[in-house]
């Protein structure tokens, strides 16, 4: 039987997409009381470690969920979301605003951080709640520049890509998951070889710290409509992030 935080953990080898607990193709065994895998490894009931990645699972309430989408709003009020150009003039089908010092933005120069929304205000402040996640889970020393807000809407998706924009690979990157379930893709240091996916569902937060800070990922796709949290579906990721 697999651990129930291995709930919904898959593998893509040579016959396709399958389950981690699936007896055929698992290794499991008990190790002080934690369960191994060749490559994940559950910590307690809600944590499971993959490559590197450290996923939280249920780590926000539903009530915290719902007050974190309301913050979101108030950025989005100032920094609205928009949808941004890829140097290659094809627009994401991912939406996007930030808050903190720095916004993520795309367009035909190139990927980068810049300081003002393009429509030429500032980024909101990063939300107290955010905050508190990220000191709990990252780091007391030093708080984000970046919160960047990405919306994804039905049939949205990200394709595989390393975060590389940022200064400093040694500080780890926080993910927060709210609204619909999106299947997540871990792969390499390098393009391509094999992958595993995970369902990250809302109140799920990753950190991606180490060794894993370069690996490539992605969103393969969302299941619109499976959380009640956003009156309008969709899913909402946070990532945190030093930029400087
Ligand atoms: C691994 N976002 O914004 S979050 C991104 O769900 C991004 O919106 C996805 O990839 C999303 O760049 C995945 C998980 C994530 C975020 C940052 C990472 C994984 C990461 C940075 C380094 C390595
Ligand atoms: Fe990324």
């Amino acid at each position: 039987m697999a651990h129930p935080a291995l709930r919904g953990v898959y593998r893509q080898g040579a016959t396709g997409l399958q389950a981690l607990g699936a007896f055929r193709f698992c290794n499991f065994r008990l190790n002080r009381g934690h369960i191994f895998n060749e490559s994940a490894m559950v910590m307690d009931m809600e944590t499971v470690d993959i490559r590197g990645f450290r996923i939280h699972r249920g780590f926000l309430d539903r009530a915290a969920q719902a007050a974190l989408v309301e913050d979101l709003r108030a950025v989005a009020a100032q920094a609205p979301m928009f949808s941004p150009m890829t140097p290659y003039g094809k627009p994401m089908r991912v939406k996007m605003t930030s808050a903190g010092k720095y916004g993520w933005m795309s367009d035909r120069h190139g990927y980068r951080y810049v300081t003002q929304h393009p429509y030429g205000v500032d980024w909101p402040p990063i939300p107290e709640q955010v905050l508190a996640i990220w000191r709990n889970l990252v780091s007391n020393a030093r708080a984000p520049d970046c919160c960047l807000v990405n919306y994804y809407g039905e049939g949205a998706r990200m394709g595989m890509h390393q975060d590389r924009d940022e200064a400093d690979f040694a500080w780890s990157v926080l993910s927060v998951s709210l609204g619909d379930a999106g299947l997540f893709r871990i792969g390499n240091p390098t393009r391509g070889g094999k992958t595993e996916s995970i369902w990250l569902e809302s109140g799920d937060v990753v950190v991606m710290g180490g060794d894993a800070r370069l690996t490539y990922h992605g969103i393969d796709k969302i299941r619109f409509g499976s959380s009640s949290l956003l009156e309008k579906g969709g899913r909402i990721n946070l990532t945190c992030r030093v930029v400087d």
